[in-house]
């Protein structure tokens, strides 16, 4: 499927940190260990809707994740998938009596346009559900031929038992897991299953549903084993990160993890497994099903700067639930009008340091708001100097040259590691 394409990503100086990050299957802030390819797989859009402030922080989470390991000198190999055949997309096409396809190309589109404005850097892959389906499918036929996965009238199902380790993901008692899963679109209640948490791998051909041929009958696939193929098949096992907003940490995270265990005999599916906080409006997580959204291309088109959006979404930690209220749009408007006028005074101070300290925040689990702590304080001191001590110096090489080149150093670093163009 089509991507987007990438701003460029200045080089900065010196070295970038290891990248430490939180790892919700083992509760700890630990190294990443990448090989010299990062390799990580992002839980994409289900393209029914546009996309609002609460995906946007989500993949803007990611951004920088990716961003510090780029600095940090790895090649960073970033799959995203997009959910273009699913139950809420179909729902949704059937109320507005459009073609589903239409819709989710639609959708789609606009995701792609909010992103890049955003600066979001694109994924190497971009995959469909639909372009994927006889990947998918030749795995959910080895599950059942490996006795994995068993069939339920047309449907096929996997069991939970198929991965010894199944739960460590979530980490969540069973109690948890079975009301998240009748929350997220799971079905304990259905009769015939194994295991109420049983999920559903393929669902056989329904009068009026898109349907594909293959080996294990017409049909099409379930959610998770769509990301635990798209991801595996691409990366392999033992991808550096496995992402996603919180509400992916069951049953999706769980169950693609499970999938692709059960199929290899390998473990584990991801070494971390990173979940951004839900954005909230009003006290309820932003969602297209409560359809309380603020929508990026709205706000775009209501000529708000996308890097406002981007810095007031990053103002707060990629990791805690956090509310959008009215205040922090202004708050970052207001931000970015200082960082810009801060770079364009005739001198400045020495940036070396700033460089340091944002990087040394980013790579403990991407600490944007330590990072962007520092380049206030940064700002605070070049305006500061306005016509003061610098200033004064007897040269003008030593003075104005330190000035043009921090300003630079500070444009480039913001630019590289949190995306912002200043
Ligand atoms: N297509 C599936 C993933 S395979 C899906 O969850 N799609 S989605 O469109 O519902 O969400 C896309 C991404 O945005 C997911 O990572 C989801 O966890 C995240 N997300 C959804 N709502 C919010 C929110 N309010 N705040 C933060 N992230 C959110
Ligand atoms: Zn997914």
């Amino acid at each position: 499927m089509q991507s987007w394409s990438s701003p460029n990503v200045p080089a900065l100086p010196g070295e970038g940190e290891v990248l430490h990050l939180y790892d919700t299957a083992t509760d700890e802030i630990r190294a990443t260990t990448p090989g010299d390819t990062a390799r990580i797989y992002v839980c994409g859009i289900t393209p029914y809707d546009a996309t609002h402030l609460g995906h946007a922080a989500t993949y803007l989470a990611f951004d920088v994740l990716q961003r510090v390991w780029l600095d940090a000198g790895h090649d960073v190999h970033y799959i995203q998938n997009v959910t273009d055949v699913d139950d809420p997309l179909l729902e949704r096409a059937l109320a507005k009596g459009q073609d589903w396809t239409a819709l989710a190309e639609q959708e789609t589109s606009l995701y792609r346009s909010d992103m890049a404005a955003l600066r979001v850097l694109a994924p190497r892959e971009y995959i469909g559900v639909v372009e994927s389906v006889d990947l998918i499918s030749a795995d959910v036929a080895g599950l059942l031929d490996a006795g994995k996965a068993y069939r339920l009238e047309s449907d096929v199902y996997a069991t939970t038992a198929g991965s010894e380790h199944f739960g460590y993901e979530s980490r969540y008692s069973r109690a948890e897991m079975l009301s998240l899963f009748a929350e997220r679109g799971g079905d304990p209640d259905r009769p015939g299953k194994r295991d109420p948490l049983d999920a559903l791998l393929w669902r056989g051909q329904r009068d009026g549903e898109p349907s594909w041929p293959s080996p294990v009958g017409p049909g099409r696939p379930g959610w998770h084993i769509e990301c635990s193929v798209i991801a595996r098949s691409r990366l392999g096992m033992g991808i550096d990160v496995q992402g996603g907003g919180s509400d992916l940490r069951f049953p999706h995270h769980e169950h693609s993890a499970a999938h692709a265990e059960a199929l290899t005999g390998q473990w584990p599916f991801a070494r971390h497994y990173v979940h951004a906080g839900m954005i909230g409006l009003d006290g309820e997580k932003m969602s297209k099903s409560r359809g309380n959204l603020v929508f990026v291309s709205k706000l775009i088109g209501a000529r708000v700067d996308p890097m406002a959006i981007r810095l007031a979404l990053l103002a707060g930690h990629y990791r805690e639930d956090r509310e959008w209220t009215g205040g922090r749009l202004p708050a970052a408007e207001l931000r970015l009008e200082r960082w810009r006028r801060a770079i364009e005074q005739p001198t400045g101070p020495d940036a070396t340091k700033l460089l340091t300290v944002v990087r040394q925040a980013l790579s403990n689990d991407l600490d944007t708001v330590t990072a962007i702590a520092a380049i206030d304080a940064w700002s605070d001191a070049a305006l500061d100097n306005l016509g003061g001590g610098v200033s004064a110096a007897p040269s003008s090489i030593g003075a104005t040259a330190a000035g043009p080149s921090s300003a630079r150093l500070v444009r480039d670093l913001v630019d590289a590691l949190l995306g912002i163009a200043l």
